[in-house]
């Protein structure tokens, strides 16, 4: 069979198949039986769904390799296809959580059975690249949703959930939030490593930037909080004007899973509900409250160019690197991903290393980083996959980086992340840029 795939340096396709779906199984496996039906609110899926999802989608793709190909059941089909127009009609998203059939046990039986035909299309030794490079979108599919599960799993569970692995945090150091100078001028921006990267990281082009500083660490609670005790949640003026209506709307007054209790700020996550802690990044904030928090301090949020070059670009070398780091894949010393440090975000500066050349910090891993850039195709931009990426060039916002959720295979410095403005159950934050 063929050895060398784009997924990883010295591990074969199959390898990281195994791996992968064993990633999933590993995140559930502590659950009880009651906990993979339901769902607790219309962005979240049950468990459930997403194993037999991540599943389903391997089937589209063995379809789209050999166009003879048998789906396992129309009924299953149907249920766990998320929205793929040309795989039929799909089914209500907001009502993943209120049939009881298929049962869990039945999508248990369907995942093993779709990782075995899986496995024998990939020992057959006959796919041609296109076939592998389909095979491997399955498999960062299949991260995304790993990921999609945690924020599931916090809105479902919360402290009652086990993670899977639960490591000291690293001692943070004293740190000074502050901002470093990027030089500007013409910036080559886009995936440009051998491995795998998503349709919508292609192709490289040129964008022009002007001179700008970034903020070395993401907005810590801390500085957020200064926000919210200025009143920001009660001044139109910070808000953008759909950012005003959904504040009114929701009655937001802080982050999600935020609470005032006998006046201190808690917040609920994986370690409970526990205090605020100041030095961690602000998390699960919107595009709104982002955009607001910069107007109010004065600056503004970067555009994914300037994100991609303070993260990658190595000034003195004159390069572009696929991590911050440089180009070594992601440790427990450089990035707070899924597989590393602790479920929750780490205090700011607390890496002993993985600070980009350009001198900031946390770049990948802790949480999605808001940009003012709008999620749409790069110029020459061409689809790898119908309907996966490209339909979704509307009414998004890319976000960047990594969160404490993520997988490490599946990050990359030209990683494009998108969700909607007023979207918050993801581990997102941001930090802001000025040009002076
Ligand atoms: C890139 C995280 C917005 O949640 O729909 C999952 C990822 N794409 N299945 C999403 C995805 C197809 C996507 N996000
Ligand atoms: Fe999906």
């Amino acid at each position: 069979m063929k050895t060398a795939t784009n997924v990883e340096e010295n591990k074969s396709l199959l390898e990281q198949f195994k791996e992968t779906r064993n990633r999933t199984l590993e995140l559930v496996k502590t659950l009880e039986k009651d906990d993979f039906i339901v769902q607790t609110a219309f962005f979240t899926s049950p468990v459930k769904w997403h194993i037999g999802h991540v599943s389903w989608i391997y089937e589209a793709i063995m379809s789209k390799i050999n166009n003879k190909y048998e789906f396992y059941s129309k009924e299953f089909s149907e249920y766990l296809n998320s929205y793929y127009q040309q795989f039929g009609v799909p089914h209500d998203k907001g009502k993943r959580g209120v049939i009881s059939r298929p049962t869990t046990e039945q999508i248990f039986q369907y995942f093993n059975t779709i990782s075995q035909r899986v496995n024998h299309l990939i020992e057959s030794d006959s796919l041609n690249d296109n076939a592998i490079k389909l095979i491997i979108t399955g498999l960062h599919h299949e991260c995304q949703h790993q990921e999609l599960l945690v924020y599931d799993l916090q809105h479902l569970l919360a402290e009652q959930y086990r993670p899977i692995k639960k490591n000291e945090m690293p001692k943070s150091k004293s740190v000074e939030q502050k901002s470093v100078q990027i030089k500007g001028g013409i910036y080559t921006m886009g995936y440009n490593g051998n491995e795998y990267c998503y349709d919508i990281e292609l192709p490289e082009h040129k964008v022009y930037l002007e001179n700008y500083s970034i903020d070395v660490f993401p907005i810590t609670n801390e500085q957020y909080l200064k926000f919210i005790e200025d009143g920001g949640y009660d001044t139109y003026k910070h808000w953008l004007s759909d950012g005003w209506e959904k504040v009114k709307e929701n009655d937001w007054k802080s982050p999600m899973y935020w609470e005032k209790i006998d006046g201190q700020w808690k917040v609920r996550d994986f370690l409970g509900t526990r205090k605020l802690n100041p030095k961690e990044p602000v998390c699960h904030v919107s595009y709104y409250e982002a955009d607001a928090y910069c107007k109010w301090v004065g600056k503004r949020l970067p555009t994914e160019a300037e994100w991609e070059k303070a993260a990658c670009w190595n000034e003195e070398k004159q390069q572009k690197t696929i991590f911050p780091w440089g180009n070594e894949p992601p440790t427990e010393q450089n990035a707070n991903l899924l597989e590393s440090y602790h479920w929750g975000c780490t205090e700011i500066g607390s890496y002993p290393s993985g600070i980009s050349s350009s001198g900031c910090h946390q770049m990948i891993g802790d949480v999605w980083e808001w940009t003012a850039s709008e999620f749409t195709g790069y110029p020459g931009f061409r689809s790898g996959f119908d309907e996966y990426n490209d339909k979704w060039f509307t009414n998004q916002k890319v976000l960047r980086g990594g969160s404490f959720g993520t997988p490490k295979m599946s990050v990359r410095g030209s990683y494009r992340n998108f969700f909607r403005l007023d979207e918050r159950w993801l581990f997102s934050g941001f930090r802001c840029v000025e040009n002076n």
